[in-house]
């Protein structure tokens, strides 16, 4: 029967067996591919329910933050003030209390929507002289 498949003289043998190796080349590409693309969508969902933490460190005319943009989600300030001063943390709505020096406090804040976010000091003037940015969910 396996000769048959190689002769000119019946040619369907043939199509057959190359249009069933097409097929089963399509479903080997296609199911690693499909798998990706689940296995992916599978870790953003993820790390979309764990969210993300940022850390950020007070000083006395600037912030520092571990990263400046985050995933949609929950994101969790960690807020640390080593400066001198006194410093808050202020985003969305949402502030720490006042930081003396060496305190830290945690902020969680979620974010539904994509977009760029102001951050700011509210205590006395410091937003002026340099305690804010800008905070951008993807
Ligand atoms: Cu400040």
């Amino acid at each position: 029967m396996e000769g048959k498949i190689f002769t000119f003289s019946d040619r369907t043998p043939i199509r057959t067996l190359i249009a069933s190796v097409f097929v089963a080349g399509v479903v080997a590409v296609g199911n690693p591919a499909q798998a990706g693309l689940l296995r992916t969508s599978a870790h953003a969902t993820h790390r979309a329910a764990r969210g993300t933490t940022i850390r950020v460190s007070t000083h006395n005319s600037r912030y520092v933050l571990s990263a400046k943009t985050a995933p949609r989600g929950v994101v969790t300030f960690k807020v640390r003030n080593p400066a001198s001063q006194p410093h808050d943390f202020h985003i969305r709505g949402r502030t720490t209390r006042l930081l003396r020096t060496g305190q830290s406090a945690t902020l969680r804040v979620t974010f539904r929507r994509k977009g760029r976010y102001a951050y700011k000091d509210t205590f006395d003037h410091h937003a002026q002289f340099g305690c804010r940015g800008v905070f951008t969910i993807t």
